[in-house]
């Protein structure tokens, strides 16, 4: 009997990926244009930069690297999401509150889900930034609304029993064989896949006067990746070849300033939504055409992970800037952007580590000396120990960040919202946090501050152990 070929988790994921990147590419047409200025940003950066250029992901990974974004109803539909990603080792990673990340509130709840493991990474890092509505909120939805909705998406099935059956197979497997993985692949791509149902005008109509994102999620009967990000080496140059060609984006990248320092956290940027055709059954009966917003282009640059410290003095530091930067032109808010940097930042990776804001891993290069990157050796701790040895072939490398940041989620929410909609700041929302989170998974929730954390630790103990000295 010949032997079947096996997938892997991992090749499960790469292989989705890649699907869901041809099914979206198909479909909406600025997004291959946006793959194509990627491409060109990505190989022009590395042709000037060399080996430095790869400090933060092999070009492999960065090239094959997407996100994208699912929005979904009710505990029973992200517990079966969390089954299907879990199929392909991807593991729910953070929690983030939308309802009130800014001024631009939406009335969702969000986890990512995503490989946690350094190798696992390394092979394929796709995740997905999975949002939940929360028809309990009081600010959003009177008790007649969230009586209607539960009703609405009780009824519904956003993936059916085949898809979850290969899903769980895959995960107490391992993996799946070759004919499986095919099916399994092509289900899960579909269930993400826009449907052309006919959508009930009436009650549509009703949640988008909330929320367009509650239309989104709760008005129709099904489910749809709603961006598919690719990873950009250079954000700043791909705005000015996408604005160069005549699209339109947002008016400014989301995150922290362009500077001379190192890169931190995520900086992301998108067009809006273009208008597809739809059809709504209007509450005569009739079937007519119209247009839908829910589709649209993101892109993002990935910079070092900090720690708890570090995200504290982003978040001080982006306040610090909302407030100096009110009423001033984007160019006036990019200064000043770049001089609250300057205070809180030191403009170098190790300077960084050493002041306990980012999260930087030890490495042993290859080479006598630095290893090819711009690797920083030793630092200010005292002699004898990891930090402060001397030896030559000890580098520090950074961290990449896997995650969102909600503050640009947020923002990113507002890419395919037409309409302001309405919130109740008078009425108390539903208490949800990563503990109802994990409940509603079934499934550990996990810190990713423990996750980087974990990283450096292990790397720390690895190269202490290969060059025998203590790791202290
Ligand atoms: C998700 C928005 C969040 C990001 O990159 O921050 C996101 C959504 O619009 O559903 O994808
Ligand atoms: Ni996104």
């Amino acid at each position: 009997m010949s032997q079947e070929k096996f997938l892997e988790p991992w090749q499960l994921r790469a292989a989705f990926a890649r699907s869901l990147s041809d099914m979206y590419g198909k479909e909406v047409p600025a997004y291959t244009a946006l793959l194509e200025v990627s491409h060109e940003v990505n190989a022009d950066f590395v042709a000037a930069y060399g080996a430095d250029a790869e400090r933060l992901g092999s070009i492999d990974r960065v090239t094959a690297e997407r996100h994208g974004a699912i929005r979904v109803g009710t505990p029973t539909e992200i517990a079966q999401v969390a089954r299907i990603f879990g199929a392909m080792g991807m593991r729910p990673v953070g929690f983030y509150d939308l309802r009130d990340a800014s001024s631009s509130s939406v009335p969702v709840i969000s986890t990512a889900f995503r490989p946690i493991d350094r190798d696992e990474l390394a092979r394929n890092p796709f995740r997905v930034f999975t949002s939940m509505l929360v028809p309990g909120d009081r600010r959003f939805f009177t008790r007649d609304q969230e009586r209607r909705l539960d009703e609405f998406l009780g009824a519904r099935r956003l993936f059916g029993p085949e898809l979850l059956r290969l899903a769980d197979r895959a995960e107490t497997e391992g993996g799946l064989p070759a004919a499986d993985a095919t099916e399994f692949l092509r289900l899960a791509t579909e269930a993400f896949e826009l449907s052309r149902e006919p959508v009930d005008q009436a009650w549509y109509r009703e949640l988008e006067a909330v929320s367009a994102v509650a239309a989104d999620i709760g008005g129709v009967t099904s489910t749809h990746v709603n961006h598919l990000t690719p990873r950009v080496l250079d954000i700043d140059d791909l705005y000015a070849r996408m604005t160069a060609r005549g699209i339109t984006m947002i008016p400014a990248i989301q995150g922290p300033p362009r500077w001379e320092g190192p890169d931190v956290l995520l900086r992301q940027t998108s067009f809006r939504a273009l208008a597809e055709p739809r059809t709504f059954r209007t509450p005569d009966g009739q079937v007519v055409e119209d247009s839908l917003r829910v589709r649209f282009g993101e892109v993002e640059a990935r910079g070092i992970a900090l720690t708890r410290e570090g995200r504290a003095a982003y978040d001080t530091a982006v306040a610090q800037l909302d407030e100096r930067a009110a009423g001033v032109t984007e160019a006036e808010r990019q200064a000043i952007g770049r001089e609250i940097w300057q205070r809180t930042f030191p403009d170098t990776e190790a300077a960084l580590a050493d002041q306990g804001l980012g999260y930087l891993t030890y490495e042993l290069s290859d080479e006598h000396g630095d290893g090819g990157g711009a690797g920083h050796h030793g630092s200010s701790e005292g002699p004898g120990t990891l930090a402060g040895t001397r030896a030559p072939r000890v580098v520090r490398a950074p961290v990449v960040y896997e995650d969102f940041l909600p503050r640009s989620a947020a923002g990113i929410f507002q890419s395919n919202l037409t309409e302001e909609g309405a919130k109740d700041a008078g009425q108390t929302g539903a208490k949800r946090d990563d503990d109802w989170m994990a409940g509603a998974l079934d499934r550990e929730l996990h810190d990713p501050f423990e996750l980087y954390a974990r990283q450096v630790e292990r790397s720390r103990r690895a190269t202490a152990e290969t060059l025998g000295v203590d790791p202290e």
